[in-house]
């Protein structure tokens, strides 16, 4: 088969020349550059171009000048990094950087599959080959009987691509789903079958739910055993059905040459989950072995990317602009569909003078702190983002379709328009007029011109709102009282993050809190569980936030409950040596679940956590275990965790008895 050149990019100079221009691409470059590591960093880029060796043996003849996976720079810092080297993982990271824009989204890569399967390359060989063409750099996953070929595969190429052994498969899916939400990049999950792949199903769910490219790879039973009762036989396929927007049985190596990059592309075009089922022996068959059928003359597709960018037709921008023109107090609801178009959507506000509410995943979309934001919406957020939506007349929509249907203006009280990527999604929540689908950041670009400069009276008088609000969130954070107030913990964590920290969020009371009592700055990021609010991502989403960002503190704030699902996850941490920091709240309670009972006026049952010591076991795991239990001691306890240098825990004793509240119902 034929190769084409693709275009050889030294990582090293790239990422050197991109820190120096402030490509806002390559947040991690620019933020490695700014902080202390900026001499480790510069010494890594020595290093691993120094250390640098030639490739391996391969089953696969290169034909072509390599691209960024296949640089041998890559295959040492991978080396290094599979052996602990913190710093070399801060360049290798930022290298795969380069293929991601923050929009969620990778950049165009442009690449053609570089790599000729000789007769020997197995089924398991083709598909890790073809995660490398496609920037795959780390694997998340648990080996098993039902997928060793293709953990072999992977350990032979450990000097590529990082196997990330985990404890429980679902903590893989979603280390696969947070890496996808942490950096636009595909996310990969690997299970065996069987129990394996049932393991996985929650986080591909969240992935799913929120619109994270993952792609899953599990194993399935011996191709003739299969509906014969066999031992782990689960159909995975049917398993999947649900929840992957492609989902196939790879019958051979030459069919996983095709399968593999459609799965890739559809989960990275279509923002979902794509699975892909191998039974075990098919697996290890060879080139040799697998005969074509009369139907596949050399079938391959491509691995060339181009990012979808649509934008709407001139005449739907004019009619969305003739509507928001018309109107006289024009809000915006923003969400993760608006991440990386942050600029067009303050020049938007601007223009507009539109106060901005933002859906949790879409929360730093504009930064807390902007003059435009209102904080957050719906049961989570904010007065002032009530107060918008119940007093605009004119609602622009953008990336979201935020669930709490209350929180949207009446309809009929306000005209709409509404602008994401998928056209399904136009109208789901709010009876819109216009329906814009497209890219957002370059439809906002596409709109800005159209739109006229708006006064800032309605904005004036929701800033005054969220002054007021801003008060008394600065009075329920400051109570000081045994055991402690979590929103007084949430607002000291807040305080002292970097700037440019991330933080992983769970699904309980903890969410709650911290999604009003954190002020995210620009630079911060969020990750969370949005649609399915899931218990327990907190800590898979911030492990593999740290590895696709070394240089970057990421914070989990989890419950108690939440934690316990999957706390041994902080061995995970711990084994590769990732600083993640987990401030758990701890209340011996599923405590959201209490509220809401007995908000059905029934008493609370079944929500008892037994106490657990949760700093014995971060200590237990090999990470520091640290605990609070007074006011007095929470700003030191919270300094010593983001000091210090290891995987981290802290466990801060909250009062169980603090309410959720919806955001009119928040008092002192
Ligand atoms: C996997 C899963 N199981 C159950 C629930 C229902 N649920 C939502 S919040 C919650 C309690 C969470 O408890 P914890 O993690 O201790 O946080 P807290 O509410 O105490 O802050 C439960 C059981 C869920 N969202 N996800
Ligand atoms: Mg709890």
């Amino acid at each position: 088969m034929h190769e084409r050149p693709v275009k050889r990019r030294d990582h090293g100079l790239l990422i050197r020349r991109q820190v120096a221009l402030g490509d806002p691409c390559l947040a991690d470059a620019n933020t490695s550059a700014r902080s202390a590591d900026r001499a480790d960093l510069a010494a890594c880029y020595r290093e691993y171009v120094v250390t640098s060796t030639p490739p391996s043996a391969s089953k696969f003849d290169r034909t072509t000048a390599d691209e960024g996976p296949q640089s041998p720079q890559r295959r040492a810092m991978l080396r290094a990094a599979a052996a602990g080297g913190a710093g070399l993982l801060a360049v290798r990271t930022a290298s795969a950087q380069t293929a991601a824009s923050p929009s969620g989204q990778p950049a165009t890569l442009g690449r053609q599959p570089s790599f000729q399967p000789d007769s020997d390359a197995t089924t398991a060989d083709v598909i890790v080959e073809t995660l490398l063409a496609w920037d795959v750099d780390h694997v998340f996953g648990m080996v098993g009987d039902g997928i060793n070929p293709i953990i072999e595969a992977l350990r032979r190429r450990q000097d590529k691509i990082r196997f990330i052994g985990v404890r429980h498969e679902e903590a893989a899916a979603f280390m696969a789903s947070g890496w996808a939400k942490s950096t636009g990049r595909l996310g990969v999950c690997v299970a065996t079958t069987g129990p394996g792949a049932v393991h996985l199903m929650n986080g591909l769910y969240d992935a799913h739910f929120d619109g994270a490219p993952v792609l899953a790879i599990t194993g399935l039973t011996f191709h003739d055993l299969i509906g014969t009762r066999f031992q782990q036989s689960v159909d995975t396929s049917a398993l999947m059905q649900d929840v992957a927007l492609y989902n196939t049985v790879v019958t051979g190596p030459r069919h996983a040459l095709t399968v593999t990059d459609i799965a890739c592309r559809t989960a990275l075009g279509s923002r979902g989950v794509a699975h892909l089922t191998v039974s075990k022996d098919v697996q290890g068959m060879h080139f040799s072995e697998d005969k074509a059928s009369s139907e596949n003359h050399g079938l391959r597709t491509s691995t060339a990317w181009s990012r979808p960018t649509p934008t709407p037709a001139r005449n739907e921008l004019q009619a969305a602009a003739d509507l928001i023109n018309a109107g006289n107090r024009v809000a915006i609801m923003a969400g993760q569909g608006a991440l990386g178009a942050t600029a067009e959507l303050e020049q938007v506000a601007s223009r507009l003078n539109a106060p901005v509410a933002k859906a949790l995943l879409g929360r730093t979309v504009l930064p807390d702190d902007s003059p435009f934001s209102t904080g957050g919406i719906g049961h989570l957020g904010t007065v002032p983002s009530e107060e918008t939506m119940h007093r605009c007349d004119t609602v622009l929509i953008i990336g979201t379709t935020m669930p709490w249907v209350d929180s949207y203006p009446k309809p009929g009280a306000a005209r709409g328009v509404q602008l994401d990527i998928k056209a399904e999604r136009i109208g789901l929540r709010f009876p819109v007029e216009v329906g814009l689908v497209g890219d957002t950041k370059e439809t906002l670009r596409a709109l800005l011109p159209l739109l006229r400069q708006k006064d800032d009276a309605f904005l004036r008088d929701i800033q005054g709102s969220v002054v007021q609000w801003n008060a008394l969130l600065d009075r329920v954070a400051a109570t000081e009282r045994t055991p402690l107030r979590p929103q007084s913990v949430i607002r000291a964590v807040s305080d002292a993050l970097a700037p440019d920290a991330i933080v992983c969020l769970d699904c309980g009371a903890n969410t709650h809190f911290s999604a009003r009592f954190l002020t995210l700055r620009r630079n911060q990021q969020l990750v969370a569980t949005g649609m399915l609010a899931t218990m327990a991502p907190g800590l898979p989403f911030a492990i593999s936030a740290q590895l696709a960002n070394p240089a970057r503190q990421v914070v989990a704030i989890v419950g108690d409950g939440g934690f316990a699902m999957l706390m041994a996850e902080m061995s995970t941490a711990v084994k590769n040596g990732l600083p993640v920091k987990v401030v758990l709240l701890r209340n011996d309670m599923l405590a959201e679940v209490v509220f809401e009972q007995k908000e059905l006026g029934n008493p609370a049952y079944g929500c008892e956590l037994g106490a657990i010591d949760y700093a014995q076991i971060a200590t237990a795991c090999g990470a520091e275990g640290l605990r609070c239990t007074s006011p007095a001691g929470l700003k030191p306890a919270i300094d010593a965790l983001l000091r210090s240098p290891r995987t981290a825990l802290l466990e801060i004793h909250v009062d169980p008895a603090e309410p959720i509240t919806m955001p009119g119902h928040l008092s002192v």
